[in-house]
C-alpha cells in the first residue's frame, strides 16, 4: 500500500503484538577422548571465537561439563550443532553439541 504521508513506513498496525523469533544456546558437552586442541579449533571455526577465547571456553567445558559457544535463531543453531557433530565424526572424535532454548 502506497501512502504519500510522514506515516507511509509505519510498518505495523498499533494493536499488533510483535514477537523476536526465540534464540537457542549452543552448548558444548565434554568428553574423555576428543582433544583440547580439536575443540579450540571448532570453536575458532564453527562459533567465530578468537583463539584466546576458544581456549577459556575449551577450559570451563573440561573443567564444568559444558560451556555456551554461542546464541542464534533455531536454524543457525541447528545447522552449527550439524556442523560440529559432521567435523568430529570426521576426526573420529565422540565431541557432542545440544541447544537450549534461551
Ligand atoms: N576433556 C577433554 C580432554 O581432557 C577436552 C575436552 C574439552 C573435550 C571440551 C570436549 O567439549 C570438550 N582431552
Amino acid at each position: 500500500e502506497t501512502r504519500f504521508s510522514e506515516f507511509a513506513d509505519i510498518e505495523e498496525e498499533a494493536d499488533e503484538v510483535v514477537e523476536e523469533p526465540p534464540l537457542y544456546k549452543v552448548i558444548l558437552l565434554n568428553d574423555d577422548y576428543t582433544t583440547m586442541d580439536f575443540v579450540v579449533g571448532i570453536l575458532e571455526e564453527i562459533f567465530h571465537k578468537t583463539p584466546s577465547e576458544a581456549t577459556q571456553i575449551m577450559l570451563l567445558i573440561h573443567n564444568t561439563g559444558s560451556g555456551v559457544c554461542g546464541i542464534y535463531p533455531k536454524e543457525i543453531a541447528e545447522t552449527k550443532i550439524e556442523q560440529v557433530h559432521s567435523k568430529a565424526k570426521n576426526a573420529g572424535f565422540p565431541l557432542r553439541a545440544v541447544m537450549e532454548k534461551e
